[in-house]
């Protein structure tokens, strides 16, 4: 009996992942093996994107090879040339290109069955139950047993812990005020948390594979982007009820996958990149949106913008590039994008109100725009942006696009943090044989003034600043590992607690108010 139900549930694994036409039943195998714990038994994506033809159209066939034998930077995707042949790397490539029998759908049918409100908006509590300052929690990601703990920010001690979806991944989102806290996780669920009593409110599955999500300024919505479907789910940030699905595609019908969604604040718009087009799009939130009257637009003339927006409620604007965005960076005002493709030589410096690339932006390889810092430097604002092939942090002129500073580093970081007020910035050496050190560069000088090492061979990473700037917090990134607080001026351990795989950390304060120094 047992070994007939295996047999039913390899033979439906099997329909699902493999397309039709000739492939050697091997290959389920191989899959289901090396690939399917993170990929999903059915190439939907899990911790790893969805492996379907759709998802992959940027990446030629020997990329992907190479990818399968050697890694892939920047991921947690390893390498398996150890592991399987030559031959079985190109079985697995033509299994990914090909298109599954079947794609599952998820519409407004499946969402609305995921949607579950566990406590109504008039029965929330109308105080805290507990005496921490609001503004300086920290929520705590701990993807090792996917929970989320609750720190109080001023004794740094843990206030609550309570269990999430699989996998979350992006920053965690706060509501303005900065009493809910919202999550994604890697395979669409989207929930919102009461930081007065630490009570899931309400959850929905919004997407198969999706990448992150952003609240509105105005606390009214929550956008999702995903990669599979390919579509942006809006919805109402009180109960996470789905207002708006868009279908993410260009004019001629290319879909895409979004790449991510941001909240601008000064625009009062969401801003997503797609990852398969080369265009930005922009989707206003204001109740009457107008390009001019949102001051989107200078010099408006009509009929210039004439298939750029759309005029309906949540308009879309599209912004057109000269190449893909996998990664960017916005300055404090949203006027301009800094964004750039995983292969590019430059990056480019798009202007947000007129709608088009004004310069390109001097980098050497593969910065993490995306967890870049802005600062002030000599009397300049400017960029700060580790890389992840390369041990170098690079700084640059926020006026000319030009690096004024490479600093060497002891291998490619990932996350880097400042604050308004410390001197100093923090980034992590997250890849490499020095995983274990953090370096902090004080921001006066561009100069190294001390490498940390909080846990000798773990992979310590991702700071995150307490409200006042005081305090430094870096991830020990194990299974029984730590979040370590530091004296962010004498750069001392003050502390540590134990935690699961603590990925990320958000302080309420830094989120809601856009610090210049943190992630949006
Ligand atoms: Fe992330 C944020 C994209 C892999 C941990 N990551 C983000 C954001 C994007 C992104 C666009 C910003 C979203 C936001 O703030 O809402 N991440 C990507 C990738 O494209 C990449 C390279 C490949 C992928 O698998 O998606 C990738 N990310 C990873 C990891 O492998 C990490 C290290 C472990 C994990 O949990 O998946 C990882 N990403 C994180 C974290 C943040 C994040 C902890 C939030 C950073 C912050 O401080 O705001």
């Amino acid at each position: 009996m047992k070994n007939n139900n295996l047999f039913s549930v390899m033979a439906m694994v099997v329909a699902i992942i493999l397309p039709s036409g000739a492939f050697s039943e091997g290959v389920t195998e191989t899959y289901q093996e090396h690939c399917a714990s993170c990929h999903g038994a059915e190439r939907l994506g899990g911790m790893g994107p969805a492996l379907l033809p759709g998802n992959l159209g940027r990446m030629k066939k020997k990329q992907a090879e190479n990818v399968i034998a050697n890694g892939q930077p920047a991921t947690q995707m390893p390498g398996f040339a150890d592991k399987i042949s030559p031959e079985q790397i190109t079985q697995l490539v033509e299994l990914v290109y090909s298109p599954p029998k079947q794609i599952p759908k998820w519409g407004i049918d499946k969402i609305n069955e995921s949607h579950m409100v566990f406590i109504a908006e008039d029965k929330l509590p109308k105080k805290p139950a507990h005496n921490a300052d609001l503004l300086n929690l920290f929520v705590v990601v701990e993807s090792g047993d996917h929970h989320v703990t609750i720190l109080d920010g001023d004794k740094f001690e843990p206030l609550a812990r309570f269990e999430t979806h699989f996998a979350l991944h992006g920053g965690a989102k706060f509501s303005p005020d900065g009493r809910f806290v919202y999550f994604g996780s890697r395979d669409g669920w989207v929930t919102r948390h009461d930081l007065y009593n630490f009570e899931t409110i309400a959850e929905t599955r919004v997407g198969i594979n999706l990448r992150n999500i952003a609240v509105s300024s105005d606390g009214r919505y929550v956008m999702a982007a995903n990669y599979l479907p390919n579509t942006l789910v809006l919805m109402d940030a009180k109960d996470l009820s789905v207002i708006k699905i868009f279908d993410i595609a260009d004019n001629k019908g290319k879909t895409s996958r979004a790449s991510a969604v941001y909240n601008a604040p000064p625009r009062q718009s969401f801003l997503i990149a797609l990852k398969d087009i080369p265009e930005i799009w922009e989707i206003s939130y204001m109740d009457n949106p107008k390009p001019v009257a949102q001051g989107l637009v200078h010099n408006y003339k009509p009929g210039q913008l004439e298939g750029q927006f759309d005029f309906g409620p949540f308009p879309v604007r599209r912004i057109k590039l000269d190449d893909y965005l996998d990664d960017f960076f916005f300055d404090q005002q949203y006027r301009t994008a800094y964004g750039a493709a995983r292969n590019a030589k430059m990056g480019q410096v798009i202007n947000l109100n007129v709608g088009r690339k004004v310069g390109d932006l001097e980098l050497s390889s593969m910065p993490h725009l995306g967890s870049g810092i802005t600062f002030e430097y000599q009397g300049r604002q400017v960029l700060a942006t580790p890389h992840l092939s390369e041990g170098a942090v690079s700084v640059i002129d926020l006026q000319s696009f030009k690096t004024i500073k490479r600093i060497e580093t002891m291998g490619p970081g990932f996350f880097m943090r400042g604050h308004e007020n410390s001197p100093y910035a923090w980034v992590d050496v997250f890849f490499g044989p020095n995983k274990d050190v953090l370096h902090v560069i004080d921001m006066r000088t561009l100069e190294i003034v001390k490498t940390i090492n909080p846990a000798p061979g773990k992979t310590n990473a991702h700071v995150e600043f307490d409200r006042d700037g005081s305090h430094a917090l870096v991830s020990v990134w194990e299974m029984d590992g730590w979040v370590v607080v530091y004296d962010a001026i004498t750069l001392k351990e003050v502390k540590r607690i134990p935690m699961k795989k603590p990925v990320g950390k958000y302080n309420v304060f830094n989120k809601i108010n856009y610090s210049s120094g943190t992630s949006h």
